[in-house]
């Protein structure tokens, strides 16, 4: 199914369903290469989600700032190649919301065990804001608040589901939005985590 969440934002539900269990396969191949790790925010606090990348950029935070770069930092080589099951869903669904011609450059890969979370951000550190971010949701349910244009936007909450895709582009590419905490449980696909891929143009 195809909802519009907010102007700029549709959310596919059960889009990559059939298909979860050979994206999680692939995310263990690209961490076994590039493994997840907690990075650290520019003001020193370790993120509770863990993190890789694949593609030609991947996403870093450390103590110098947010940025994307072509290397891992753990090994000063390039991230894994981004697997064509990656890009072809991020295709299809890019154009299934309207955004025709989506050639993604980065893919972020986030793992969020129970307990993890993420605080509500914008995410501005790619070139062309033009670009939409397909999200794609893997094992474990989490609840996504998207707020608004301001921080102190009241967030409104939305269960997403194991092979749920959102697009998100338009207007609702800045918007704050975040996740909430990560329950326990016990996923056939992924055991006990969430993983989230966010597919992006960089540069
Ligand atoms: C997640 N990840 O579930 C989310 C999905 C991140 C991140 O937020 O930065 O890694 S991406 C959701 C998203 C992306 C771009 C814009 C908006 C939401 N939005 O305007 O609400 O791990
Ligand atoms: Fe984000």
């Amino acid at each position: 199914s195809r909802e519009p969440i907010t102007q700029g934002a549709v959310l596919l539900r059960a889009f990559a369903a059939g298909e979860a269990a050979q994206l999680v396969r692939a995310v263990e191949q690209v961490t076994a290469q590039s493994p997840l790790r907690h990075m650290h925010t520019p003001g020193g606090f370790r993120m509770s989600v863990a993190m890789s990348n694949c593609g030609r950029y991947g996403w870093v935070t450390d103590r110098r700032g947010y940025r994307y770069q072509p290397e891992d930092p753990l090994s000063g080589r390039p991230w894994p190649e981004m697997p064509q099951a990656f890009r072809e869903l991020a295709v299809r669904a890019a154009r299934e919301a309207g955004f025709d011609g989506f050639d993604p450059d980065a893919c972020l890969v986030n793992r969020y065990e129970p307990g993890a979370r993420m605080s509500l951000h914008q995410d501005k550190n790619e070139q062309d804001m033009a670009q939409p971010i397909v999200s794609v949701s893997l094992g474990l349910p989490a609840t996504f608040l998207f707020g608004g244009m301001e921080r102190a936007d009241k967030p409104l909450r939305m269960r997403l589901e194991s092979g749920d895709v959102v697009v998100w582009g338009g207007p609702a590419r800045l918007l704050f939005h975040g996740v909430d905490t990560l329950p326990d449980g016990d996923h056939p696909l992924t055991g006990r985590c969430r993983y989230n891929l966010t597919l992006r143009r960089a540069r």
